[in-house]
């Protein structure tokens, strides 16, 4: 790790394949962010298990992750890649911190009450738990920044009050972090529904864009996303279907909103939604193509996990045993 620079964690979960919402609030911003930091990146299996899974799939899920992480160009020569339930100090310091985190502060977070919702037969404690295991993940490793999509911003809060917390109590041991939430991107909405997030777990597939789906299906989904009536393409708080092709296209391209409206003025809704299909079409088959190349070298993914679990290991464990010992927890001395 280089000492001058300052380190950034973040996760995505093997919950299902990854969305386009996923790429532009999160995996994008990964790659673009890892030369300027030391960046730390997991596959949160801890975190997916929240829900219920069928075993298989969640190994393969997970292998497919850490294969679309590369393709999207995260290298792992020059980051931490790692699997969390590779470094047992993240379930480890979730208990510490679960003994001072109140009942209150996660029956209140917007993810909890929207998945006892959607998963009311699997109303489970990790559910709740679930921000805890969070702030672990990032405050083991001393980091200062976190790129998420923006709701994921509430469990950030979570994990600078228990740092200060912490910090009060004992002594300085945690570093506070700051979020990384994207100007644009950071709320992908989904198609059939413009005033919910793209979700992977979303029971309707033309919701999202998924990052397996082919070109036809993109322009597919595109075509039949939901907008309003007015054939106008311009963004709007009445109009936030097309607000959200708008936003995808302007990440997408790189072009600025207005200059997105500005393109498209007087084009009918029809034609730009096959422009951002398209568009999204280009970014996402040279991805796909490439995880397929990788997930057909299993000894070479097995490799970067094993890599990046010892990375993480000695970097978690230093910070574990820090924290035991300033809450009291002895430690023998072992003779030489
Ligand atoms: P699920 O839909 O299964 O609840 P998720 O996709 O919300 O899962 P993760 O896989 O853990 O959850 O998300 C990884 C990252 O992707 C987070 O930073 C999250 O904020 C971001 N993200 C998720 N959905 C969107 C979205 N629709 N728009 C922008 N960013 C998103
Ligand atoms: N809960 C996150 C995924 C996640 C994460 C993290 C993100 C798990 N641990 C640590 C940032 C930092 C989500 O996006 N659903």
């Amino acid at each position: 790790m280089d000492t001058d620079k300052k380190t950034l964690y973040s996760a995505v979960q093997p919950s299902g394949v990854p969305t386009l919402g996923n790429y532009l609030g999160a995996i994008k911003n990964f790659v673009s962010l890892q030369d300027e930091y030391n960046c730390i990146y997991s596959i949160a299996d801890l975190h997916s298990l929240t829900v219920k899974r069928e075993p298989k799939e969640l190994r393969s899920q997970t292998v497919e992750l850490l294969a679309l992480y590369i393709a999207c160009g995260i290298d792992p020569e020059k980051v931490c890649l790692f699997v969390q339930s590779h470094v047992s100090a993240h379930a480890e310091l979730t208990w510490i911190l679960n003994t001072m985190t109140y009942p209150g502060e996660l029956s209140r977070m917007t993810q909890f009450k929207d998945k006892s919702r959607s998963h009311a037969d699997n109303v489970n404690m990790g559910l709740m738990d679930y921000p805890v295991l969070m702030c672990s993940d990032i405050l083991l490793y001393g980091t200062d920044v976190v790129p998420i999509g923006a709701d994921q911003k509430q469990h950030l809060e979570l994990t600078r009050d228990l740092a200060i917390r912490f910090n009060n109590r004992y002594s300085p041991t945690f570093t506070v972090p700051e979020p990384i939430i994207p100007k644009t991107g950071a709320r992908i909405m989904s198609l059939q529904d413009p005033l919910h997030k793209m979700s992977k777990s979303d029971d309707n597939e033309n919701a999202y864009i998924s990052m397996s789906d082919d070109k036809d299906a993109i322009i597919r989904k595109f075509k039949r996303a939901v907008t309003d009536s007015d054939n106008v393409i311009v963004c709007s708080d009445d109009k936030p279907g097309v607000t959200n092709l708008i936003s995808i296209y302007s990440v997408v391209t790189g072009l600025e909103v207005s200059e997105v409206e500005k393109k498209f003025a007087g084009v009918g809704y029809g034609e730009f939604k096959v422009a951002v299909g398209e568009a999204v079409a280009e970014l996402l088959c040279p991805i796909r193509a490439r995880q397929k190349e990788l997930l057909a070298d299993k000894a070479y993914l097995d490799g970067v996990m094993i890599r990046g679990a010892e990375q993480a290991n000695y970097l978690a464990n230093k910070m574990l045993s820090k924290v035991y010992r300033k809450v009291g927890l002895y430690s023998p001395e072992r003779k030489k």
